[in-house]
């Protein structure tokens, strides 16, 4: 044990899984905030539960919710954190255009609320804020590959809100002397990603094909090109900002950008399926070479109403003062998802089969 306590909201989402699973691997005392749901919502973190009555139990749940003022404090000074991970938020880029207000409300002033929740309580010298903004803050490219430096153009509500989110913390840092850091994360992905992210939407598809239980993989812009790391080379980089001794905003990224049809064609390789790639714009077309038949297609209700084209992210500054690299390859990471996939369908298939 190292007697430091942690609290992480958005435990129940991809980073929060593997973040919760690193610092408790680094000896911390870790309570995450996790939100009511009808059905069940901790499933990426069921590996590291553990009975709360235990005498030596080091992790440990709360219901919370970012635009719940009254909870964060509550459960702040409860647990009297020396860091705090503000993962929560809704973080879907597409889904922002449909909720704008609700994702403004939650990943903008949520951000506000836990840092004013440490103001409130006193905790200015006490407790480190990390707060997760991303490379969505770029937008509309300005400057290639994006660094800090990088101005910000954001294209949805999402990246508006989380521009809030980063700027705020910028202010709380400098008004108040709170050890507060953006960590500036392009994309960064893993077999816990959400299943409605291209990547994972992507792995999971090829698999499901594979096992002859899906035809088809409608996707949106096959054109955009993203950075893409590995979720859990990503969370030790959070940490890495925490135990600096001054608080500052980093960029981590991979430094290589891969285009969307190409993960695409990598994930299918991962079964032995050769796509060849027929027809342009919305009548483009994902061809099995041996079989012939359509195998992806595009479906324009996932084009997005601003997109973000090209992310591409510049590591230079977490490199020279965190010691932060990133190891895994894109598609290395690909193959990862794609095998991960092919034991969850298979098992969802011996399940069906079983009635
Ligand atoms: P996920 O979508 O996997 O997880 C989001 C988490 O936030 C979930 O635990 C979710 O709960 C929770 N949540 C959502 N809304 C609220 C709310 N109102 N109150 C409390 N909790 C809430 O995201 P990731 O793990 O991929 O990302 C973590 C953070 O990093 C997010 O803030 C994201 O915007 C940001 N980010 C992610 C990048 C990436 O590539 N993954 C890159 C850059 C930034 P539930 O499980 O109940 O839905
Ligand atoms: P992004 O991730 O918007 O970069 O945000 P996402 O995987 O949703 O999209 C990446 C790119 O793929 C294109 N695309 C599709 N996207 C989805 N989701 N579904 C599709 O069918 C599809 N077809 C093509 C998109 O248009 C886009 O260009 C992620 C989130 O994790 C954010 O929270 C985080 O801040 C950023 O990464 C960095």
């Amino acid at each position: 044990m190292n007697g430091k306590v942690a609290l992480i909201t958005g435990v129940t989402g991809q980073d929060g899984a593997y973040l919760a699973e690193l610092l408790l691997e680094k000896g911390y005392i870790v309570h995450g905030v996790k939100r009511r749901s009808s059905s069940f919502n901790t499933g990426r973190i069921e590996n590291l539960y553990q009975d709360p009555h235990e005498k030596d139990a080091r992790f440990f749940l709360h219901y919370g919710d970012l635009v719940d003022s009254t909870n964060l404090i509550r459960i702040i000074q409860q647990t009297q954190p020396d860091e705090i991970y503000n993962l929560a938020a809704q973080s879907h880029v597409q889904v922002s255009f449909e909720t704008p207000e609700y994702t403004a409300n939650a990943d903008g002033i949520g951000t506000l609320r836990i840092l004013e929740a440490i103001r409130i309580l006193g905790l200015e010298k006490k407790t480190r804020f990390y707060q997760a903004s991303t490379s969505e803050l770029y937008g509309l490219v300005q400057e290639v590959p994006q660094s800090e430096t990088t101005p910000f153009y954001p294209r949805s509500p999402y990246a508006a809100a989380k521009m809030y989110g980063y700027w705020i913390t910028v202010n709380y840092r400098e008004a108040y002397g709170i050890h507060a850091s953006n960590g500036i994360l392009f994309n960064h992905e893993s077999p816990l990603r959400g299943e409605t992210f291209v990547t994972r939407k992507i792995t999971r598809a090829v698999a499901a094909i594979k096992l002859g239980m899906q035809n088809c993989l409608y996707l949106g812009n096959l054109d955009a090109k993203r950075d893409w790391g590995h979720a859990r080379e990503y969370v030790r980089g959070m940490w890495l900002m925490m135990q600096q001794d001054e608080p500052d905003d980093y960029v981590l990224a991979t430094g290589e950008t891969t285009i969307i049809r190409d993960f695409v064609t990598r994930a299918f390789q991962e079964v032995e399926i050769d796509l060849e790639w027929r027809g342009e714009g919305v009548d483009e077309q994902g061809v099995c070479k041996a079989t012939g038949k359509v195998l992806v297609a595009v479906d324009p209700r996932y084009f997005r109403p601003t997109e973000v084209d090209l992310l591409i992210g510049d590591p230079t500054k977490a490199r020279e003062k965190l010691g932060w690299t990133h190891e895994t390859k894109w598609d290395a990471l690909c193959a990862e998802m794609v095998q991960a996939d092919l034991k969850i369908v298979a098992k969802e298939q011996r399940r069906n089969d079983a009635g």
